[in-house]
């Protein structure tokens, strides 16, 4: 497989005459996460026994159907348990996380913290769309204060969450933040989620026009790509505008990454010592 590229190498990882025609609406973001994750995958050489994907329910949950990995398509708000189960039983294994924001920072809220906090080594993807996509748009912890949705058609008026922030405080080691439509960084970024140890979270800018878009200022999918391009803003180049003239951009790129090493590196290592090791 090693000079295979572009869809042919995407339709390598497929689960050919499975799933398919795939759920995503046209324009959705999703998919294009989905094929950063598989060159990511193919790119650090991984064989597709040693990787576990597992999802949640919700649009972005619908990614591990489709991928020929060993995958786990569990309850909505739990999948960072059974990621959780998954490595400490089997170390060795890459298990990466795919949760939309009403997925992880919602009814899984509680899980995201306390897997940063323990830096459990799994990959965290953060599909944030801003809006709880499969069930009909109801608002989720990232809609932007003052947007529309299903259950605020007058407005947000709660503050939403900032991922990064959030995961970062709690203690995980690895924190980025990318665009679908900045899909080079992206890949490179979900390729260090994955080898860096311990907890890691990419938090993916990924459009849902059909549930969030149509509400708010957007008259078609290209142009909450537009608006992505616009606002996703380096890290570096950021911190250089000042603060009154930033507006809607967003800061993006690598926000920590630290090397301490994972909870099951620490409890196999305890182990070893209880049973009379070193
Ligand atoms: C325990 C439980 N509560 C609620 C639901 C209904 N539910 C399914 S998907 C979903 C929202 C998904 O939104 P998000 O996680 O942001 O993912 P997206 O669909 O936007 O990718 C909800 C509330 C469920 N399946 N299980
Ligand atoms: S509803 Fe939104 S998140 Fe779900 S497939 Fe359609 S565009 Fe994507």
């Amino acid at each position: 497989m090693a000079d295979i590229k572009g869809t042919q190498l995407i339709h390598e990882y497929l689960r050919h005459n499975k799933k398919f025609p795939h759920v995503f609406c046209a324009g959705c973001g999703h998919g294009i996460v989905l094929g950063s994750l598989i060159r990511s995958i193919h790119g650090l050489g991984l064989s597709k026994d040693d990787v576990c994907v597992v999802a949640g329910i919700g649009c972005s949950g619908r990614l591990a159907a489709y991928v020929d990995f060993n995958t786990v398509h569990t309850t909505h708000g739990r999948a960072l348990t059974f990621a959780t189960g998954i490595k400490m039983a089997k170390p060795n294994m890459h298990v990466i996380v795919v949760m939309g924001d009403g997925d992880s920072m919602a009814i899984g809220g509680n899980h995201l913290i306390h897997a940063a906090r323990r830096n459990i080594g799994v990959t965290a993807l953060i599909l944030n769309n801003n809006i709880y996509g499969m069930t009909g748009g109801q608002c989720s912890p990232t809609t932007p204060s003052g947007s529309f949705s299903m259950t605020t058609p007058a407005g947000q008026m709660e503050q939403s969450f900032d991922c990064v922030e959030l995961c970062s405080a709690a203690g995980a080691n690895y924190v980025a933040r990318g665009s679908v439509f900045h899909v080079n960084k992206l890949d490179a970024m979900i390729m260090e989620g994955i080898t860096n140890p311990g907890f890691g979270v990419v938090e993916i800018l990924s459009p849902c026009f059909t549930q969030y878009g149509r509400k708010n200022k957007f008259k078609s999918p290209v142009e909450m790509y537009q608006a992505l391009k616009k606002k996703v803003t380096p890290i570096e180049r950021f911190n250089e505008i000042p603060e009154a003239e930033r507006g809607e951009r967003v800061p993006s790129g690598v926000f920590v990454k630290k090397n301490k090493p994972g909870l099951e590196e620490k409890y196999y290592e305890m182990a070893a010592m209880c049973q009379g090791g070193e």
